[in-house]
């Protein structure tokens, strides 16, 4: 390909309103623009890229048994109501109206589209196992979209969904698809992790996510340092044991505590440690209020508060809430005279708390020397806390730490929740129809894009892994003036783009923009003709390792070729 037309145009600064490393780079090395706010287009290096993720996710996909198909981006909102879920979703999800006034939706994801599809056209167990994938353009209409195509309103997906006749096929999915995904996110050369994760409103069981580890990931995963443990950080479960201290159990105390709300206040205004604090919050949960204890020093995970009451709708109370419910403000609710209708319930560690402190559900007051079952009883404890770093590791080997994540990849066990809404059945062996069960798997294609530029770049511009590089080689005339190198450059060009993937860098520009500008692109071997063409020698560079190598243009292929092998 020849820069002289080729549409890639670099920048030279960062522009202001790309935070992040991925964002500023592929805006400046002329990978994408932005249409809109959070819709972009893919200039010609960017969708070569774009189509090297996509050609090694085809690879894996095929390689374990799927079959690739392309459904549409405007869905009938009849199939959203069918599924049951068109309320599920607000403004995120993008409608529309046809010309005859019919209501469709923008494609989010296509469980519903694929399940009706299958269930059209699939009718016996001889069928199945089945998985379907296609590559496709999604729409989420994002409040806040940010970071370039990380998080854009308009994305690419890999979108997969398994069909099987039992549980023990849908694990066998699964276990499939979570393999190609391992093998898919090393090509990419990927420092990643699979973690356990929260199934959503998306229904099922078993989910894990695909999460690339970067400091500006919005996720936070919590990590055993000892063992492979990792889940996301919503839904770690907590394993830790807590003791209960000897002291002598000292009598109930009301205390004025005018405007005292926070905890680090109360911790200074009554110098107790934060441990021997029992936070309470109310929560509405399918519209009735429960009382959730924590310790004082740690947080209510409200994912784990939504599972133990069954993915209920759960809201914290507003304040007109928690005044209507315990008629009192928040900063000082707790779980003594708490009125018969309202449920409380406590994470594990608030068992161990002896004369602790707590809210008067009263104005300006709290209770010290708050005693379990003396004062206040629990219906059921749980592991209702968001895990902390330095928590011992569920798996019980070595302690939890925390790192940030990009999802690339989310795998779900979905089971009967679409197949049972939308009448996706086959007939088994006996002729007895049965509902399918399903599992559904994500790979986000164009921030996995962004993912590779956030792990795989310099100070100088891009360092593309070479299976994902837009380009094999960047081959450079240095001065298109001189003739000796003009021809050398040229009789190149035609030669290495037999067996390369070559982008020609044919302008009339200064060498320092042209070296500037290869070092932005980041494309993995540069090919340079300069000022000893002459005696068809060239200068080969390694963009990973900043190697210069001075080569004979007879020895040029076979260097090449031991070159790329080193670096694959
Ligand atoms: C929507 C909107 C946003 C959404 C969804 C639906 C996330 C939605 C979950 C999934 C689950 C899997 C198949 C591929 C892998 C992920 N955000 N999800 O269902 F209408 Cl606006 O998409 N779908």
């Amino acid at each position: 390909m020849r820069q002289r037309t080729y549409l890639s145009p670099t920048l030279r600064d960062v522009p202001a309103d790309a935070e992040i490393k991925s964002h500023q780079l592929m805006l400046r090395a002329g990978l994408i623009r932005q249409t809109a706010s959070g819709i972009y287009s893919y200039l010609p290096l960017g969708k070569r890229v774009l189509r090297k993720v996509e050609e090694i996710v085809r690879e894996e996909m095929d390689d374990a048994g799927a079959q690739e198909v392309l459904m549409p981006a405007i869905q009938p909102a009849e199939l959203w109501e069918e599924s049951g879920r068109l309320g599920d979703y607000g403004p995120e999800l993008m409608r529309l109206k046809d010309r005859h006034q019919r209501d469709f939706v923008l494609g989010a994801t296509h469980e519903e589209v694929i399940t009706t599809l299958v269930r059209d056209d699939v009718q016996s167990y001889k069928k199945l196992p089945m998985n379907l994938y296609q590559i496709q353009t999604k729409y989420r209409d994002e409040r806040r979209p940010r970071f370039g195509v990380l998080r854009s309103r308009e994305f690419i997906m890999k979108d997969a969904y398994s069909f099987d006749i039992s549980q023990e096929g849908l694990d066998a999915s699964y276990d499939s698809m979570y393999d190609a995904y391992q093998r898919i996110f090393s090509r990419f050369k990927l420092d990643f992790r699979a973690v356990e994760a929260d199934s959503g409103a998306i229904g099922g069981t078993d989910t894990h996510e695909f999460m690339v580890l970067s400091e500006i990931g919005e996720d936070t995963i919590a990590y055993s340092d000892r063992s492979t443990f990792a889940a996301n950080v919503e839904i770690a479960p907590v394993v830790a044991s807590y003791e209960k201290s000897d002291e002598s159990v000292e009598s109930l105390e009301k205390v004025e505590t005018p405007n005292v709300k926070a905890i680090d206040d109360i911790v200074s205004f009554l110098n107790v440690s934060k441990e021997r604090i029992i936070k309470s919050l109310l929560f509405i949960v399918n519209e009735e209020p429960v009382l959730v204890l924590v310790r004082g020093d740690h947080e209510v995970n409200e994912i784990k508060v939504k599972n133990l009451f069954n993915k209920a709708i759960v809201e914290l109370a507003t304040p007109e809430q928690t005044k209507e419910h315990l008629n009192c403000e928040i900063g000082f609710i707790g779980p003594i005279g708490v009125p018969n209708g309202i449920k409380v319930v406590a994470d594990h560690a608030v068992a161990a708390i002896v004369n602790g402190v707590c809210g008067a559900n009263e104005k300006d007051a709290h209770y010290k020397n708050v005693n379990l079952e003396r004062d206040f009883s629990i219906s059921d404890f749980n592991d209702l806390r968001i895990i902390q770093e330095g928590d011992p590791s569920p798996d019980g080997q070595g302690v939890i730490k925390f790192a940030k994540g990009i999802e690339v990849g989310h795998v779900f066990k979905l089971g009967t929740k679409y197949s049972e809404a939308l009448g996706a059945n086959y007939l088994d062996e006996n002729g007895k129809s049965q509902t399918m069960i399903m599992g559904c798997y994500g790979i986000g294609i164009s921030r996995t894009v962004a993912a590779i530029v956030e792990q795989h770049h310099d100070e100088n511009g891009l360092v593309w892994p070479v299976s994902v590089a837009p380009f094999d080689l960047h081959l450079v005339t240095i001065n298109v003036k001189d003739d000796d190198q003009r021809n050398l450059g040229e009789s190149l060009y035609t030669s290495l783009k037999q067996n390369f993937d070559v982008l020609f860098d044919d302008r009339p520009e200064r060498a320092g923009v042209k070296f500037k500008d290869s070092d932005l692109i980041g494309v993995p071997i540069r090919v340079a003709v300069g000022k000893r063409a002459a005696e068809k020698i060239v200068e080969v560079k390694i963009r990973q390792t900043g190697e210069m190598l001075e080569v004979h243009v007879d020895d040029l292929e076979k260097t090449l070729q031991e070159q790329f092998k080193k670096l694959v």
